[in-house]
């Protein structure tokens, strides 16, 4: 319909991380760059503190959020756009109803919004209903409608666009009687008193059996219009009962439609419990597009994605399964990804998918504007944690200066400040911290809670750590554990902090010389509770 391709969605993993959403952004930008207007970043959750840092310094919007990419009723490939007004006449209405399969069409008003549906049953009343003399009065019949469905030329024009009078046979006629001028007479230009009707009053008249070209002659005391048809007068009464329009006949209440953004899915479900056969397409401000059937439903584009940051089908969006996906730039693990046809695939075993990103910018030599540049860098920096990850590399050092320069910020005061601002301890509770990652262990004859959170600060720990303390005192009281440790774990100074409270204090101390009389103590390289917390822990318990 629309000579705009459609959209083509890119975006990282479920639950995005700062390189998600960056990467999202910055592939966009480079595909635009690349002659590629309808790619569009976004996003499957919401932005976290370190990426809303990141996105706020270089003054970035956030890519759109989307939550699922199955075919919806836009992606269909619609090829029936048949519709009718309420003032089309029935037999225009009829004629459209029966070409086009589904018995039923859209009403529409002047700016193509939604009125009304009209069906085969609902228009049978018009050719069931006897015609009076005022059959085309009552029901507001153009004149236009007329001249069309009698194919009339015509002498003179009406004095109002709808018929406003009745409508006569010259033969049921008295000779005494007299006419309004908005009465029509239906009469043959070989009748024998055609005097009669132009004598009668009435304002319009319809000559019947006229030959083409031919005029007749008007007595000069006719003033009214002529209105000219080959046709016999039996064949024009007939159609005189379907000249008038629908609107009488529309149902407007309880009408089923589908929106473009409904997904076929559910239009399916919808179809099989609804006794239609052809249901309109609406657009978000109402306006009908076209209508569809269930065979409709066969023929539908797949919506085109690009995947960074992720290949597999488990970590992506709802309905990836029925999306086509086009292009995957990624730094994981290929887990299980299968296509149905071929697409351009670029993993590389570096620390982040923005250094890949960074690359095929420089490959093409196309210019990184500085607010991609910053995306990319905070990416780096995130998932690299600062190029101390084992998962850094070269390419992500070499890469992540160049963008630096690009940018002008220190990475090193940046990436502390980007970290520290996704993982401040400073506004969450002693709960929350606690509560975050909390697992529970038995020790022999002990009960154990470790609880343990991520930060880029955690000396921030300290301006709370009476409260957390007695916080984790009250667990232990309140659920009957023996020992409770909180891991405060700091990427950037390589270790954790263990925080720990409860009477069985003589583990700690056995498995990590933890004097009875301090509350916590600090651990380089210590990062995993469940290899380097947990087993010394149950070593002394076992003792
Ligand atoms: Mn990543």
């Amino acid at each position: 319909m629309s000579s705009k391709p459609s959209n083509v969605y890119v975006f990282g993993h479920q639950n995005p991380d700062t390189d998600s959403i960056c990467s999202a952004l910055a592939y966009t930008a480079y595909k635009k760059a690349t002659g590629h207007p309808e790619v569009l970043a976004c996003r499957l959750g919401p932005v976290n503190k370190e990426t809303k840092y990141a996105l706020d310094y270089f003054n970035v919007e956030p890519p759109k959020l989307i939550r699922s990419v199955k075919p919806q009723v836009s992606d269909l490939h619609f090829n029936n756009f048949s519709m009718v007004t309420e003032q089309d006449s029935v037999l225009t209405t009829m004629n459209q109803i029966i070409a086009n399969p589904g018995r039923s069409l859209p009403v529409v008003d002047t700016t193509k919004k939604l009125t009304g549906i009209i069906s085969l049953p609902d228009i049978i009343q018009a050719y069931t209903d006897t015609f009076r003399a005022g059959a085309l009065k009552e029901s507001k019949t153009p004149f236009a409608n007329l001249i069309d469905i009698l194919d009339a030329r015509t002498i003179g024009r009406p004095s109002s666009p709808y018929v406003e009078g009745n409508v006569y046979a010259n033969t049921q006629l008295l000779t005494t009687q007299t006419l309004e001028p908005a009465d029509m007479i239906v009469t043959s230009i070989n009748d024998t008193s055609l005097d009669k009707a132009y004598n009668s009053g009435a304002g319009i008249l319809i000559l019947c059996d006229a030959p083409i070209g031919k005029t007749p002659d008007i007595p000069e005391v006719y003033k009214g219009m002529l209105v000219l048809s080959e046709d016999s007068p039996f064949e024009v009464y007939r159609r005189l009962s379907q000249v008038i329009p629908i609107a009488n006949f529309v149902q407007h209440q309880n009408l089923e439609y589908f929106l473009t953004y409904e997904t076929l899915e559910d239009v399916k479900n919808n179809m099989l419990s609804s006794e239609h056969a052809r249901f309109p397409v609406v657009d978000e401000d109402g306006k009908v597009l076209a209508s569809i059937s269930k065979s409709s439903l066969l023929d539908f584009n797949r919506k085109k994605v690009i995947l960074v940051d992720h290949n597999e089908k488990s970590q992506s969006i709802m309905g990836i399964d029925e999306a086509e996906i086009v292009e995957v730039v990624d730094h994981h693990r290929i887990a299980e990804i299968t296509t149905a046809a071929p697409l351009y695939m670029r993993i590389e075993p570096v620390g982040c998918t923005s250094t890949i990103i960074a690359r095929m910018f420089l490959e093409k030599k196309l210019p990184i504007p500085r607010p991609i540049a910053g995306v990319m860098l905070s990416a780096i920096l995130s998932d690299t944690l600062i190029f101390n990850s084992p998962t850094c590399t070269d390419l992500d050092r070499e890469v992540a200066a160049h963008l630096a320069e690009i940018t002008g910020v220190d990475v090193h005061k940046y990436g502390r400040d980007m970290l520290i601002a996704g993982s401040n301890l400073s506004d969450m509770t002693p709960e929350q911290i606690i509560s975050a990652d909390r697992k529970f262990f038995t020790m022999g004859q002990y009960r154990v809670m470790i609880s343990q959170i991520n930060t880029g600060d955690y000396k921030g720990i300290f301006s709370q750590l009476k409260s957390i303390l007695s916080q984790m005192e009250a667990d232990c009281d309140k659920e009957g554990f023996d020992l409770a440790i909180l891991m405060v774990s700091d990427v950037l100074l390589g270790g954790s902090e263990l925080l720990v409270t409860g009477k069985a204090r003589n583990l700690v101390r056995l498995a990590f010389g933890i004097e009875d009389d301090d509350v916590s103590q600090f651990f380089p390289g210590m990062f995993s509770r469940k290899k380097q917390v947990v087993p010394p822990l149950m070593n002394a318990a076992s003792l």
